[in-house]
């Protein structure tokens, strides 16, 4: 079995996963067929080197220079004056070039002539399609009102349309999947208790112990952050990992907390009661940056050893360990805040728990803890903010939020019930730009309703994924290799040995002209916003020119950041020292305020039903959610997605390696597709696991089409954080089937 894989190994393995995809793997954009030998000949990847590349096969942005011969890329790499990733991309950055040239890719302006959910595909002009999208959304607005549109956005390309549907038309039914199925529960939560949204930025580089709860960095990959974490532990910082699962972490890790689902609440509540109780906080920081110690240590004195570690099915003395290690390594302990936070819907709790355990380590400001890069400013031009009342947003009950820290939008719940219902007010229009509602949000029948509760949907995307079968019109856009587009900032070192940061502001340019019909955003919001009435709002007429006035008060622009290399540089602060107003609300009397437990609080999670095990899911290495099944060299190496099951539990079932299965879940829905069994030690008995995005429903995706289980097609039972309304997906039971036959699975 792969646990004894050593610290050494892995470092080493870790490094190149954030490496290249090896040169015998890059195949031509043309044929496909393998160009290896006269590539090594010529010693080149291409001819001309092309700057200002930035990533987008996921949402890190890492930035990158092509490699061009006769007008077609052949090959990305890091740009070598990146001082973020550097010249390292991952195996997806890499792969960005199959997405460019995949021939399933949208070319054209589509409409479907067919039905909702079962497509029939004409090709039309842009002008016929901006008419309909205009005059259809229009028809909305002027009978239902600005309310009546709802938008399902995310990314890069989705800013600029965003800001025109909320801003110009006016509606408050935004539901952004990075907010309420991904971090907005982690922003909000650490705003509510420091007043700062937390990003990634955690200094795992210089941390003497790292501390992950879930986060499976490895899996989860974001090159410069996983540099970060591997410069930590060559460090010699020790990692303590809190997973039910032996992840690619928990493989490194010195102490893995193998955690029964949903109670890690409960798990930090006991280090901290530990850490007040034993006097091992950093009483300094405490007495002059936080607030509420009291009442905090009072509520959360219940929490023994003993009781967590009953709680959480680990043992006491672990716990004790682990609460040990933080304090004698306090304040360099890097408490990571996590990324992909809406697990269980007591999520919001979690979070603050992991806020204020910063706080009692003094963790805030400091080599090794939780810091707050200072990047440069840049301008925020774009559509004017029409001032709308609240009376019109779902979140709203006179003027009493329902979910009072829900995170920027409406919560994805409300937006759905609404559409479905009707009540208060019907939704008639739906915008999906650069989403995949039908795998992204939980109960897919459900989203299925909303989008036949529609006048007219929309979807502008790159690929034909599963939510475009959904849309009325639809609308391609030219890819992130393609196009302009907005701006990656951030700070790092020029030299290793550097005393002061340095800013970087790496706007998107393309590597190569867009091809066949496709548009960029601004091109296709503006058309829209015309013909909805909006014309004399638009605030820039092309990309390019938005993209230099957002530049403007760092003094450069596009051609000259093209000049200086695809990324421009300078000076920047330091992210150490604590600001004298910085204060941790431990206790929160503005959550208590609002009606929810002032100090973290755990709630324990419904428990498995007999005969099921819990579904758990997670990132797959070479694979971004959906948008990347059907790229044929990640396709290639991970073709599905195993599930994960206890090698004792598989034993009962008579399963093993590489057997066939099927899934039916505790609500009666099954699977659309089976999977193979990948049996292991390194989960607990209690549930199973499985990468996400996989088994898509559209045909069109012609390589990725029906490989692996969805997982979400599995995620029926929603559970609602109560403080922020995101969406808890954790709460689903399956069983497997066989050969036509249900397993339950033993106890
Ligand atoms: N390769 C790759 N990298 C990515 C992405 C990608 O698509 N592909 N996506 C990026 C994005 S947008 C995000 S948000 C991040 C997400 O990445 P993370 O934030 O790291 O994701 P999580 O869902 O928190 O972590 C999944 C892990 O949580 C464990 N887990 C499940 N239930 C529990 C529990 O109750 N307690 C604990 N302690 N652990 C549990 C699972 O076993 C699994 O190992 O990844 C980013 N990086
Ligand atoms: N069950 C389950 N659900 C989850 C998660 C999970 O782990 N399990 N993870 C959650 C998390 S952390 C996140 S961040 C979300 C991610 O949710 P999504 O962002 O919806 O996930 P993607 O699969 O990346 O789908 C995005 C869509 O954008 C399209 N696209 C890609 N590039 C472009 C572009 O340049 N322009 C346009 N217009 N479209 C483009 C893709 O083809 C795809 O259709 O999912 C969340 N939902
Ligand atoms: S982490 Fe990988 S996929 Fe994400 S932006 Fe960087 S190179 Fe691209
Ligand atoms: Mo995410």
């Amino acid at each position: 079995m792969a646990f004894n894989l050593t610290r050494r190994k892995f470092l080493q393995t870790a490094s190149l996963a954030a490496a290249a995809v090896p040169l015998s793997k890059v195949v031509s954009a043309e044929t496909g067929v393998a160009k290896k030998a006269s590539l090594e000949a010529k010693g080149t990847m291409g001819d001309t080197t092309v700057v200002g590349g930035v990533c987008e096969m996921c949402f890190w942005r890492c930035q990158l220079t092509g490699k061009i011969r006769d007008g077609q890329l052949m090959k990305l790499e890091g740009n070598p004056k990146s001082i973020d990733n550097g010249m390292s991309i991952c195996a997806r950055g890499n792969a960005g070039v199959k997405l460019l040239y995949d021939v399933d890719r949208l070319k054209y302006p589509l409409k479907n002539v067919g039905k909702r959910g079962e497509p029939v595909w004409k090709r039309i002009s842009w002008q016929e399609a901006l008419d309909e999208c205009g005059s259809k959304l229009k028809a909305v607005v002027d009978q239902h009102g600005p309310q009546g549109i709802c938008i399902f956005p995310h990314g890069a390309s989705a800013t600029y349309p965003m800001h025109y549907f909320e801003h110009a038309v006016g509606t408050t039914n935004v539901s952004e999947a990075s907010f309420f199925q991904c971090r907005g529960i982690r922003d909000t939560a650490y705003v509510a208790t420091t007043g700062k949204a937390p990003n990634e930025t955690v200094d795992m580089a210089n941390a003497k112990v790292i501390f992950l709860v879930g986060s499976h960095l490895g899996e989860n990959i974001h090159v410069s952050h996983i540099k970060g974490y591997i410069k930590g532990l060559q460090g010699g910082a020790k990692l303590v990992v809190a997973d039910p699962r032996y992840s690619a972490s928990a493989a490194k890790s010195d102490i893995w907390v193998q955690i029964k689902p949903g109670t890690d609440t409960a798990y930090l509540l006991a280090i901290m009661n530990y850490l007040v109780k034993n006097n091992k906080y950093d009483k300094e920081f405490v007495a002059k940056h936080t607030v509420g110690f009291d009442k905090f240590s009072a509520a959360i004195s219940e929490w023994t050893l003993d009781k967590a570690a009953k709680e959480c099915d680990i043992p006491a003395a672990q716990i004790k360990e682990v609460a040990e290690l933080l304090a004698a390594n306090a304040p360099n302990v890097a408490i990571h805040p996590g990324r992909h936070v809406s697990w269980y819907g007591n999520d919001f709790q979690r979070e603050r728990a992991l806020a204020c355990l910063t706080g009692l380590l003094g963790a805030y400001y400091v080599k090794g803890g939780w810091i707050d890069p200072i990047n440069a400013k840049l301008g925020k031009p774009g559509w004017p903010k029409h001032e709308h009342g609240n009376e019109h947003n779902l979140n709203f009950v006179s003027d009493k939020k329902v979910y009072p820290f829900s995170p920027p939008g409406t919560p994805t719940e409300l937006i759905r019930d609404c559409a479905i219902s009707g009540k208060p007010y019907p939704i008639k229009g739906c915008v999906v730009w650069g989403q995949n509602p039908m795998q992204t949000i939980p109960k897919q029948e459900k989203m299925k309703q909303v989008f036949n509760a529609m006048d007219f949907v929309m979807c502008v995307d790159v690929m034909p994924t599963d939510v475009t079968m959904w849309a009325d019109i639809l609308l391609p856009e030219s890819s992130y290799l393609e196009r302009h587009d907005f701006i990656k900032t951030g700070t790092g070192k020029v030299k290793a040995d550097d005393k002061e940061p340095t800013q970087f502001i790496a706007p998107r340019m393309p590597l190569v002209a867009a091809m066949f019909e496709r548009k960029d955003q601004v091109y296709i919001t503006n058309e829209i916003a015309k013909r909805m009435g909006h014309e004399k709002d638009i605030p820039a007429q092309t990309l390019e020119e938005l993209v230099d006035k957002v530049l403007e008060p760092a003094k450069i622009t596009l051609a000259s950041v093209k000049a200086e290399g695809g990324i421009h540089l300078q000076p920047g602060q330091s992210p150490y020292g604590v600001p004298d107003d910085f204060k941790v609300q431990l206790f929160s009397d503005e959550v208590a305020a609002a009606g929810h437990p002032g100090a973290p609080t755990y709630k324990a999670v419904e428990g498995v039903p007999a005969g099921h095990a819990r579904l758990l899911y997670g990132r797959a290495p070479v694979h971004t959610f959906n948008r990347s099944q059907n790229n044929v060299w990640l396709n290639h190496e991970m073709p599905d997605n195993p599930v994960w099951l206890n090698d004792e539990v598989a034993v009962k079932l008579g399963l093993k390696n590489g057997d066939t299965v099927g899934f039916i879940n505790s609500e009666g829905v099954k699977s659309r597709t089976t999977t193979t069994v990948k049996v292991t030690p390194g989960i607990r008995k209690d549930c199973v696991y499985m990468y996400h995005g996989y088994g898509s429903a559209n045909p069109l995706m012609t390589a990725g089409v029906g490989k692996g289980v969805d997982d979400q097609s599995l995620i029926t039972k929603i559970a609602i954080d109560p403080e922020t309304g995101c969406h808890g997906m954790r709460n689903n039971f399956v069983k497997l089937t066989k050969d036509g036959k249900t397993l339950d699975i033993p106890a």
